[in-house]
């Protein structure tokens, strides 16, 4: 049903009814667009804002994008209906509208592009979706194939429903000047000041065609008709009926009529996507439409992903986590730290956290991004909500809403770039305040932030919430300006410590190192606090409200334990020994699911308003007690930061679906992301636990490579070079891994032997540190790390 191809990097899905969401995507810095395996498309391309060129045939509410999206019949897609013209017999490929069981079906997602095959009556139709690396606009090319053995005469229809384009305005027709359906429309508005804002929309979208069709509607009634998607009138009749859209809901559907001999194939081509006016229409038609030009295009885009490959290479005892981690993952990464997931106001959190995944694949791009984010710091040191990043963007919906983490951040996200880069003269570079024009160096602002988060804690000490931390929907902790967050004070220790080494790293003047005691010294006091307030016995509180009730402890029914306390008490040290133990056992026990580790537990079956919206969510989706994958990450990382190796291992392989089919057919998902959440409520709702959100926007993914290179890998860099101390579970024997690193490569073999402590060879001599230094630009080193059996 599921198989990789390619060495993994491909995955090919050989059912259109045991995954219906399956879905891929693919993207570029204007655009993006996921497919399921079914042939339902959600896209979006930015001017700036996210924009749609395909809608829902209905008024759409404009929101960011969601998780669990139901698909339905009219839902935007791209589909190509086959009919016989001898028998009348209809299918459509990939699958929907008709929903015909097909003799032969493959959903293929590659890294650039996606590809089905489908045969049935005799017929095989291979369809692509390519993108270029730049303009919006998808590449579709179609080949049909005659199997039958004899001649056959059938209709290819192309259809590419394009659904409710406005309430003021909107038509579409076929325009032979421009070879194809060309769908206008005004974007609707009401205030005078959006009309100038709105005025160079590409409010057209087009439908072109390298061959002139023999038919078509551009009316979505006239296609439909009576018949419904599953039997379209247009499509029961000899020819489409010609028809156009005037102030009526526009459609893209054309028809090729054919003969085909026995064997014989054909090619056609397609361009589907948004414009502004006629002539970028012919510009888009004269640069894309042509068999030349897909080719190039399509190794144009191979090579803009191929940009984004990341710095491990590994071959471990198991082949699919193999795949993920050689190709999906830094694709991910990269996804994120590229496009910011096409928002020009990400969180202020999000921001930092995918532009720190860009340190293993773009450092400059981090670089940039971290310097951007602390222009636009308060004078106050506190962080704004959202970063902007296009002219004239404002903060949108949830960073409407005030939250208290923003400045944990930026030591978290500097600390791996530094790790990846040694490049510590970012810490003298000059930030000039966006809206002060002060100038302040990177470590002044980072300890400002510090500083920040030091006074925003109450007399107990600790942190206050206002209306929420890294859990956005907390909103009503401390909305009355009082509640703390248990996980934001362990979290602001960790912040604090970060930067403290960081200071205490480069050393050299006696200022940073004033500043790494003040920051030591502040971590210490948050810890006593968290001790003192927080520790519930067993595990650390996720909070106490505005009216003083400590939540996340022993006593409550539900919302009993959560992960982010415990994983951040680990990382900033409130923990000591023997609570790490305690705490441990306790995830283990009410939060570990066979799909991963809950983010807490039990989910809330009704609203608590000294806690907030969270609790409205559905049980065990999203935030209320799902796998959250981030969540789970966090305290992944956390394992690994206290040699916890097989308790981390066996929780960073439950990201990924499989391999076994019947966890395939639970999360619903191809393992070539990792979802924002996993379903939970694992005791609750068995039959829903585990089923992907399909949502791939996630702050998962840099810390999933984090733990792969530093804690699975354990190649991590520091000021002076590598240091190498692998972390295996203890079931395997050895990997074999490549590592780019400050421009040189290192062909690491790391195996276990009897030796009883870690020890390193490097091109054939033993070392007497496990660290390399003195690394040469351009190097390959050979590196042999023989690893104790028992850990
Ligand atoms: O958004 C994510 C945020 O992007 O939720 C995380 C948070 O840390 C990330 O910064 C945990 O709350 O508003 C909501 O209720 C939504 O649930 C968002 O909070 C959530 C969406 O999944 C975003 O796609």
């Amino acid at each position: 049903m599921l198989r990789p191809t390619h060495n993994g990097d491909r995955y090919q899905l050989t059912s259109a009814t045991a995954m219906p969401q399956a879905a891929g995507f693919l993207w570029n810095q204007q655009m993006m667009i996921q497919m399921t395996c079914r042939g339902y498309a959600t896209a979006q391309f930015m001017q700036p804002e996210p924009a749609k060129y395909a809608h829902a045939p209905n008024l759409e509410a404009k929101t960011f994008m969601q998780p669990e999206q139901n698909y339905y019949a009219h839902h935007p897609g791209r589909f190509f209906y086959l009919k016989d013209e001898e028998t009348g017999e209809l299918f459509s490929a990939p699958y929907e509208p008709v929903r015909a069981p097909v003799d032969h079906f493959t959903f293929s997602v590659g890294k650039s592009d996606l590809q089905w095959t489908v045969e049935h009556l005799g017929i095989r139709m291979e369809l692509t979706l390519g993108l270029p690396s730049r303009d919006v606009v998808e590449l579709w090319s179609l080949r049909v194939t005659n199997l039958s053995g004899r001649t056959r005469k059938i209709s290819v229809y192309p259809y590419f429903p394009i659904g409710y384009m406005s309430w003021m305005n909107q038509s579409g027709e076929y325009r032979a000047d421009l070879g194809g359906i060309v769908a206008s429309s005004v974007t609707p508005y009401q205030k005078v000041a959006d009309y100038f804002k709105q005025k160079d929309f590409k409010d057209q979208t087009y439908f072109l065609c390298e061959q002139t069709p023999d038919a078509w509607d551009a009316r979505q009634s006239a296609f439909e008709g009576e018949g419904g998607l599953h039997q379209p009138s247009g499509v029961q009749a000899q020819h489409l009926s010609g028809s156009d859209a005037r102030y009526e809901t526009p459609t893209a559907a054309v028809q090729y009529r054919l003969s085909l001999s026995a064997g014989e194939t054909r090619d056609y081509r397609f361009l589907f996507g948004p414009a502004f006016d006629d002539a970028e229409i012919k510009a888009i038609r004269a640069r894309y439409l042509s068999a030349d030009a897909f080719a190039a295009t399509a190794k144009d885009y191979a090579d803009y992903i191929a940009s984004g490959r990341g710095c491990l290479h590994i071959e471990t005892p198991d082949a699919d986590l193999d795949n993920f981690v050689n190709h999906w993952l830094p694709r991910q990464v990269f996804y994120h730290g590229d496009v910011n997931r096409l928002s020009t106001d990400p969180q202020t959190r999000n921001y930092l956290q995918d532009n720190m995944g860009m340190s293993f694949i773009k450092p400059s791009v981090m670089r940039k991004a971290f310097l951007h984010a602390l222009s636009q710091q308060e004078a106050s040191g506190a962080m704004p909500d959202g970063i902007l990043l296009a002219e004239g963007a404002e903060l949108k919906y949830i960073n409407q809403v005030p939250h208290t983490d923003h400045c944990v951040w930026l030591p978290v996200a500097l600390k791996v770039y530094l790790n990846e880069t040694a490049d510590y003269d970012i810490l003298n570079e000059d930030v000039i305040g966006a809206d002060s024009g002060v100038a302040l160096t990177v470590s002044e602002r980072v300890s400002s932030a510090m500083d920040w988060l030091l006074q925003a804690r109450d007399k107990r000490g600790l942190s206050y919430i206002a209306q929420g931390d890294w859990c956005d929907p907390m909103n009503m902790v401390g909305y009355k300006g009082r509640g703390v967050s248990g996980w934001l004070t362990v979290a602001t220790a960790y912040a604090l410590n970060l930067w403290a080494e960081i200071c205490e790293t480069t050393g050299a003047s006696s200022s940073l190192a004033e500043s790494a005691k003040h920051f030591r010294a502040g971590a210490r006091a948050v810890n006593r606090a968290a001790n003192e307030y927080l520790w519930d016995g067993d595990w650390y509180a996720r909070g106490i409200t505005d009216d003083n009730v400590t939540f996340g402890v022993r006593k409550d029914q539900e919302g009993r334990i959560w992960l982010n306390p415990q994983a951040w008490a680990i990382l900033g040290g409130a923990a000591n020994t023997g609570q790490r133990a305690s705490m441990l056992a306790q995830v283990e026990q009410q939060l570990v699911t066979p799909y991963g580790v809950q983010m807490f537990a039990p989910p809330y079956s009704a609203m608590r308003d000294d806690v907030g919206r969270v609790t409205q969510k559905h049980p065990g989706s999203a935030e209320n007690g799902a796998v959250y994958n981030h969540a789970a990450i966090f305290y992944i990382y956390s394992l690994y930061a206290i040699g916890e190796s097989d308790r981390a291992y066996a929780l960073l392989r439950k990201m990924l679906p499989g391999p076994e089919e019947i966890d395939y057919l639970q999360r619903g998902q191809l393992p070539v992301f990792i979802p924002n959440y996993y379903r939970g409520a694992w005791r609750e709702y068995p039959r829903t636990a585990g089923r992907s959100s399909q949502l791939f926007n996630t702050g998962t993914v840099s810390w999933a490579y984090l733990c792969f290179v530093e804690g699975l890998c354990g190649l991590k860099g520091c000021a002076d070079g590598l240091s190498v101390k692998p972390q295996l579970p203890s079931h395997w024997d050895g990997i074999k891994v490549v590592r780019q690193f400050r421009h040189a490569t290192f062909n690491v073999s790391i195996q276990r032997a009897d030796v009883d402590k870690i020890q390193l060879h490097c091109d054939g001599k033993r070392l007497t540190t496990s660290r390399i230094t003195g690394i040469v630009v351009g190097k390959t080193y050979a590196l042999e790390v023989f690893i104790p059996r028992s850990p």
